[in-house]
């Protein structure tokens, strides 16, 4: 039988962002995606204009109809949330829903390039540090990675990079750790003109490495999620999971970038997606 996610992030008009990177992504590894929106937006908030509509008040309606329809997960899958209350919910969410099978993948998305994305704030992120407890996978960025465990983003910038810079990482990743089950699979490590993902699992770390092609693009932080969430319910480990999607990032990115393109737009990543479709019997 197919396996199923709720997963829990906003829809995006523009930025090829969040549910939209997410269904498709998912919808290719085999993997049916049940979206629970947090929030619709005309465009993610990186581009000059945009407008959100907090679907706050609509969300207990999925948790109720899905509970009365004894609707299964085989994953939760969380990322982009509208306000700090959403954090309560989802938390509640999986309370209800969590299986013990069910694998909790929680993309902690509070910021990039050491900035907070609107509308997070101090509050918003003390509250998905709580959340990110509760998960078996985290997939932050390193500013987030940072966020999680108190460290200064500044000492991980490519100017501050000392001979050690790949073990003050590990370090870091370490105090982010909260359970000894929990996983973590961190994005967007910058140095030296190359962009490395880490695993860190049981003490181990591990980085996977990809050209760095100038632009940070919208997005592609929730096609790195949605390819490792597939990846664990397809039971494909960790690090073969960041491997492929540290790959099929780069390779659409390379491509992307031929072409004249907006950043906000985020990657051509639609005519590469057969690319991620397990070969079945
Ligand atoms: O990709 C992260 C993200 C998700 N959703 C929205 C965003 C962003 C990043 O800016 O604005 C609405």
């Amino acid at each position: 039988m197919t396996k199923s996610v709720a997963v829990i992030n906003d829809l995006s008009g523009f930025g090829k962002c969040s549910l939209t990177a997410a269904i498709a992504v998912l919808s290719v590894m085999g993997i049916q995606p049940c979206p629970l929106p947090t929030a619709i937006l005309t465009n993610q908030t990186g581009y000059k204009n945009h407008y959100c509509y907090d679907f706050s008040e609509h969300m207990p309606f999925y948790t109720d109809m899905w509970a009365k329809n004894n609707a299964r997960f085989d994953g939760i899958y969380s990322g982009y949330i509208a306000g700090e209350r959403q954090v309560d919910f989802i938390k509640d969410f999986i309370n209800k829903f969590k299986m013990s099978d069910t694998k909790i993948v929680v993309d902690p998305v509070m910021g990039d390039n050491g900035q907070l994305y609107p509308p997070y704030n101090k509050t918003t992120c003390d509250k998905i540090r709580e959340l990110a407890k509760t998960a078996d996978i985290i997939t932050p960025n390193l500013t987030e990675l940072c966020l999680l465990s108190g460290a200064d983003f500044n000492s991980v910038t490519e100017k501050s990079s000392s001979g050690f810079f790949f073990e003050h990482i590990e370090n870091i990743a370490k105090n982010a750790i909260s359970h000894d089950n929990m996983k973590i699979a961190v994005t967007g490590i910058k140095k030296d003109g190359y962009i490395y993902n880490g695993v860190f699992e049981r003490g181990n770390a591990q980085f996977f490495r990809s050209k760095e092609y100038g632009s940070s693009f919208s997005g592609t932080g929730d096609i790195f999620s949605s390819i490792i969430c597939g990846s664990i319910l397809n039971d494909i480990s960790l690090s073969e999971a960041v491997e492929k999607a540290t790959s099929f990032i780069e390779e659409v990115i390379k491509d992307t970038v031929k072409a004249p393109y907006e950043k906000n737009h985020g990657i051509d990543f639609e005519k590469y997606l057969y690319k991620l479709a397990l070969q079945r019997e």
